[in-house]
């Protein structure tokens, strides 16, 4: 038995519970239905006139970026309607608030009660309007000024021993002009601890491509997935995420391409889609997105893939130089005979078991596979967050080399990345793990030293505020205790911070559960005017698929007194640094075209940054593996051999994913209802097998205990309804953030460090 038991409601998780209604499962995505339930949110929280002018200029050549989802916009004939989807519609509506809270607001309200609320009543609360502080002992925030705030900062920052007791955090939605002018501040100061939710996303998919390809993001442009002969989708619900991936899946299907789709769940989008966008369409009822749809048992992923690697070898011993792509392989891999040999010792029959999948559907996508060589896989976090996550990754990657399906017209690597400028960020520098290279180019544009030795990631930060080694906490953007794993230790870290500070637009949990003195600077969206010194500014941002491109805001501001987040990195940067370095940040906060030239001495590939940005649509990054080129260490390719899970699952535990629900992104929740799951008004559910609730001895919608224990201590996700869901058999769903509760901070990917978000072992247990 555990001695120690994390559990029970508290300002960290409130506990409360919805209506729960339950539908059919719905195997269709957007159209009508979907619009219009956008159309209502927009509507409640803008005003008419703005929603317009807003949903028309969003994702336009030169219009505002939406701050949803990374997925890029087609290069050429843009819906006239403006590029948007229902989730994005959300984004907006969630941003663009008319209400606002100040510090009237906070008076009348003590942190204690706003954190009984749950996050969807956070989240209308309205947008931040003024900078906010509360002080040691107090359950009140209060008004202070911008340049008091900055300049407490500064005093906690000069006092620390060590500029590496201070974290600094990003969330993905920070632009490239802010995120390069953080990194600089952050490394002028003397750390690299730079965690962002990348470490928590897509991490474990930029270390096996780096290593593999030697580049650590996608290969394939959006032309590639209109011309693919086979898209393989695994681990990942776009039809929810991503929803304008749909449009680039249904003309891939229109040019004859097949859709193979790898989920323990049967995704609304995964299987039939209309187009919001083509009123015909939607009358005549869709198209049938997936051909074969293989429910995998959750983290069985690197079976599956070996299967088909075991079974494409035997094809090729018994037709030779058919199968493989020898040219391919000859000039641009490294590693073929290991692969082969290793191959030789598996079973298929063996793997095909474990996947869980009917061999007849396995071998059905395998002839797919076999008969075409125009192949693409996309994934997303059904693959990246689990102890073999680096595997399931560069597993696929030796599917693609094997069929040469890389830097060709219609194939490659497409990991679908999930905040709209996560990927611009990493290219800007905000890593804890920098590259010499990067910070040679640093030192001889700012002539200074930057810090060498890495930094903290987000799982290490947490150690490391928890352990009194981490005492000031700075996030620019999201929200990290509702975030990052194991919520009641996460919180239990940022407690004992000496402050924590956040740049925010809306009120999270995050300034709710904080460090002895907290701060919270308000600063503009993406969707708001931006005027610095006079002149209104535009900043950029890079899409999954490696595109710049400008975004400029529309709408008027909440409030007069937010700031950008450029203008405040600017102004601490002035207070914290004094005339440590020779940078004139005034100057790049008052025209951040200042800051485009500087990250193009900084950054290869952004030559003419100024000019080319403000071509329309923006311009594609240089992308080494697209070109058939592998910047590894041998400058080739590289074929791995890879691990498959080995989950120690007792009879009586189930393997858990956290998912997200049709109504959120992230920790802000939109609504309570999962309309595709068909489940509404309640998120305290988890999703399971009818066998394992007969197993369990469940009652119908029974409200159980979900208990996971990892290093001795037993965590307690308290008060869920179990509901049978298709869900193999063994596997069980719940919703995040409400189940970070279960998974342990201490557990994550080999060689990632991403939490194990996806396969946390459970136990569900009666209520006495
Ligand atoms: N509307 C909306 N859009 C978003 C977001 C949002 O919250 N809301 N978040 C954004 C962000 S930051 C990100 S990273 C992306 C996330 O986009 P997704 O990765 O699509 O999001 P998840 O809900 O985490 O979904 C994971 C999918 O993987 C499946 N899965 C889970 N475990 C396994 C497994 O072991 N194997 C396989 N094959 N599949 C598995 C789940 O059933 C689910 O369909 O979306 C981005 N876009
Ligand atoms: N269990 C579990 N945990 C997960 C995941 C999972 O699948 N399962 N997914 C992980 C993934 S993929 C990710 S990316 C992380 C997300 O982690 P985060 O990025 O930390 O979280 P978000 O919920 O996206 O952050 C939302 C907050 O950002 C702030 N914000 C919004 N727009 C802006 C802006 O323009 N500027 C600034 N400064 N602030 C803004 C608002 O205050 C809002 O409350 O969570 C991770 N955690
Ligand atoms: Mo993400």
């Amino acid at each position: 038995m555990s001695s120690k038991e994390y559990k029970g409601g508290g300002p960290e998780v409130p506990i409360e519970f919805g209506k729960l209604k339950l539908k059919a499962v719905d195997t269709k995505s957007a159209g009508l239905p979907a619009v219009w339930s956008a159309g209502v949110k927009v509507v409640e929280n803008m005003t008419a006139g703005s929603a317009v002018k807003t949903l028309f200029k969003l994702n336009q050549k030169g219009g505002i970026d939406c701050p949803g989802c990374a997925w890029p916009d087609p290069d050429d004939d843009r819906s006239a309607l403006g590029e948007y989807c229902e989730n994005g519609v959300k984004a907006i509506a969630e941003e663009a608030m008319r209400r606002q809270i100040d510090a009237g607001f906070f008076r009348k309200h003590t942190v204690s009660q706003l954190a009984e609320l749950t996050d969807y009543e956070l989240g209308k609360l309205g947008r931040l309007a003024e900078p906010l502080v509360l002080h040691e002992g107090s359950d009140h925030y209060t008004s202070i000024s911008w340049s008091e705030a900055f300049r407490l900062i500064a005093r906690h920052l000069h006092e620390l021993s060590s500029p590496d007791e201070a974290i600094f955090y990003t969330s993905g939605r920070t632009s490239n002009e802010a995120a390069f002018l953080y990194q600089l501040f952050v490394r002028a100061y003397g750390t690299n601890n730079l965690p962002d939710c990348s470490n928590m996303c897509h991490e474990s998919s930029g270390k096996a491509l780096s290593e593999t390809l030697g580049i650590g993001k996608g290969s394939v442009t959006l032309k590639d997935m209109h011309e693919a002969e086979v898209i393989i989708i695994m681990g990942q619900n776009p039809g929810t995420n991503h929803p304008r991936m749909l449009s680039a899946l249904e003309k891939c299907k229109r040019n004859g391409g097949k859709i193979i789709s790898v989920n323990p769940l049967p995704e609304a989008g995964l299987i039939n889609f209309t187009d919001p966008q083509s009123p015909l369409k939607i009358l005549k009822g869709g198209t049938d997105l997936t051909d074969v749809f293989l429910q995998i048992k959750v983290n069985e992923d690197v079976a599956l893939l070996k299967a088909w690697l075991c079974l494409l070898l035997k094809a090729e011993e018994q037709r030779p130089g058919e199968v493989f792509d020898w040219s391919f392989i000859k000039s641009h891999t490294k590693g073929i005979d290991s692969l082969i040999e290793h191959l030789k010792t598996q079973d298929a029959e063996a793997l095909i078991a474990q996947t869980g999948i009917p061999k007849d559907q396995v071998l059905k996508a395998f002839d797919l596979i076999l008969n075409h060589k125009k192949i693409i896989i996309c994934w997303a976090m059904g693959l990246t967050q689990h102890k073999n996550a680096v595997d399931n990754i560069r597993e696929l990657v030796n599917l693609l080399l094997l069929k040469g399906s890389i830097g060709k017209p219609g194939a490659g690597t497409c990991p679908v990345r999930g905040h709209s400028n996560v990927q611009g960020d990493r290219t800007m520098g905000i890593w804890e793990e920098p590259k010499p290279e990067f910070l040679d180019a640093l030192k001889e544009t700012f002539d200074f030293e930057p810090p060498r030795q890495h930094g903290f990631a987000v799982v290490d930060a947490i150690q490391a505020m928890y352990n009194g080694k981490g005492k000031v906490f700075f996030a620019m953007g999201g929200n990290f205790l509702s975030a990052t794993p194991d919520t009641y230790f996460t919180a239990e870290a940022m407690r004992r911070c000496d402050l924590t500070i956040h740049v925010s637009t809306k009120l999270n949990r995050s300034h709710l559960v904080h460090g002895k003195t907290a701060l919270i600077l308000p600063c503009l969206g993406r969707t708001d005017i931006d005027i610095q010194n006079g002149q209104a500014q535009f900043v950029s941002v890079e899409n999954s698929m490696g595109v710049v491109h400008s975004s400029q805001g529309q709408l008027k501001p909440p409030s007069r007194v937010l700031k950008s987040e450029v203008r405040i990195i600017a102004e601490l940067a002035k207070q914290v640094l004094k005339d440590k370095i020779n940078i004139d940040w005034e100057e790049m906060a008052n025209n951040y075209d200042l800051i485009r030239s500087k990250i193009e001495q900084v950054i290869p590939g952004f030559d003419h940054y100024n000019e080319r940005v403000r071509q329309p649509g923006g311009f594609y990054l240089p992308n080494s593996a697209r070109e058939q080129s592998f910047d590894t260490i041998d400058q080739k390719a590289l074929f791995t051999i890879n691990e498959l899970s080995d989950l120690d699952v007792g009879e009586d535990e189930l393997v858990m994913m956290t998912i997200r629900s049709h109504d959120q992104y992230n920790t802000t929740i939109y609504g309570m209802d999962d309309r595709y799951r068909g489940i509404l008004n309640e998120r305290r559910v988890v999703l399971m097998n009818a066998q394992d609730i007969e197993k369990y001895q469940l009652a119908e919608k029974e409200l159980v205990n979900v208990v996971s224990t990892y290093d001795g201590i037993r965590r307690v996700a308290e008060g869920f309804i179990s509901l049978p869901y298709p869900i193999p058999q063994g596997s069980c769903a719940m919703y995040f953030p409400e189940a970070n509760v279960l998974v342990p901070a201490k557990e994550f990917a080999r060689k990632s460090k991403t939490p194990i978000s996806k396969s946390v072992i459970v136990k569900i247990e009666k209520r006495k």
